[in-house]
């Protein structure tokens, strides 16, 4: 996916370039820069001082030193105030000038940290906003991985309200197939064979299913399977992607529109659109029925096209039914309360 945002410390990323979120000077200071310059050495400071510094808004590019990555792009964000000073054009030329000296390095993979988010005292919701925004534009006609690293989860904070009701929302719909703690277990075993067949030792746990998962259902389940596997083959009419293809040209909207609002990249959707019975990860169907706006019931069909399915024994499919059941199709937003939650995101 092109665009991936992940919690880590950047100094451990091995990308080609990491972005530092310097001061004019560039000579180092706190925050990320401090961590960049300790984790790098002596050197990336040697040569940050031949680069005369930088003006608010570009960006430098330097050697990697003792990090991990190739290369370290400095760049210098707004201090914010109100807002109403530039602040919004100045961050997002930061992520601009970067990505612009990133390509001409030719780099494939960059992470940036959420500039001017810490000392510059930029709101952190805006500055991810502006982040994404920024780079999304760039995306659209750039090839490249660009990592957005947050370092604390306060950067990525959904407002409580929501919180509190996709919460109720898992309260509600959550079996946790997961949470059996060892006395659990050894009573439902007891319900399916003799005490005395019990040796004390617990068996692997099944493997997770839909409900609570009363123990016969497997037997249920097979018998169902064969007498029901002639007409299951009749049924596979159309694949995931003859589905996928035909949602688009139903929406209305362009291929390049769809993919880009589902943050897939181009050569996977090519892919997908060449190959039939192209076989797509999850997260990859769920975020073309967000960008497509699919309802539930569509969004389990294209799901079962490839052979998925909603479970309520994930929290990442329940979040994922609490904003399509709400017509909520911002994936921005399903990730923000993805994250929150510490679900792997969308489009990662
Ligand atoms: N990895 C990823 N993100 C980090 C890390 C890390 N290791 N450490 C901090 N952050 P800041 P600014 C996040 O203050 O606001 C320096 O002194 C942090 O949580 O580093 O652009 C410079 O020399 C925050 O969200 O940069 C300048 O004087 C984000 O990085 C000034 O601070 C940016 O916080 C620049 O201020």
């Amino acid at each position: 996916m092109p665009l991936q945002i992940i919690r880590n410390d950047i100094t451990k990323m091995k990308v080609d370039a990491i972005v530092n979120a310097a001061k004019n000077s560039l000579l180092g200071g706190g925050g990320v820069d401090g961590a960049i310059h300790d984790a790098a050495g002596a050197g990336l400071l040697e040569e940050c001082k031949t680069l005369g510094g930088c003006e608010t808004g570009k960006a430098k590019i330097t050697g990697a030193y003792n990090l991990p990555c190739r290369h370290v792009i400095h760049t210098v964000g707004p201090i914010y105030r109100d807002g109403c000073h530039g602040e919004p054009k100045l961050l997002s030329s930061c992520y601009r000038e970067s990505l612009k000296l990133a390509k001409e390095a030719g780099c494939e993979t960059v992470a940036f940290p959420l500039i001017s988010s810490g000392v510059y005292g930029y709101p952190k919701a805006e500055a991810l906003r502006i982040a994404v925004d920024t780079i999304s534009e760039f995306l659209s006609d750039n090839d490249m991985t660009v990592y957005i690293v947050i370092f604390d989860r306060k950067a990525y904070q959904i407002g409580e309200k929501l919180f509190a009701d996709i919460e109720a929302f898992i309260d509600d719909n959550y079996v946790d197939s997961h949470s059996d703690d060892r006395y659990e277990r050894r009573r439902r075993m007891s319900l399916i064979r003799h005490d005395d067949d019990f040796d004390g030792n617990i068996p692997a746990c099944p493997p997770p299913m839909l409900g609570s998962a009363p123990m016969e259902k497997p037997v249920m389940m097979q018998k169902a399977a064969v007498v029901s596997l002639d007409d299951a083959v009749k049924q596979i009419d159309e694949s995931f992607s003859e589905m996928l293809l035909r949602k688009i040209d139903e929406s209305g909207l362009t291929d390049a529109q769809v993919y880009k609002k589902a943050n897939i990249d181009r050569k996977l959707f090519s892919k997908i659109r060449s190959d039939k019975n192209y076989k797509p990860s999850k997260p990859t169907v769920i975020a073309f029925s967000i960008a497509l706006e699919l309802s539930l019931e569509e969004t389990k069909d294209m799901l079962m096209k490839a052979g998925f399915a909603l479970s309520h024994s994930s929290k990442f499919d329940i979040i994922i039914e609490f904003f399509i059941s709400r017509g909520n199709y911002n994936i921005f937003e399903i990730n923000e309360a993805l994250f929150a939650f510490d679900q792997s995101l969308l489009g990662v």
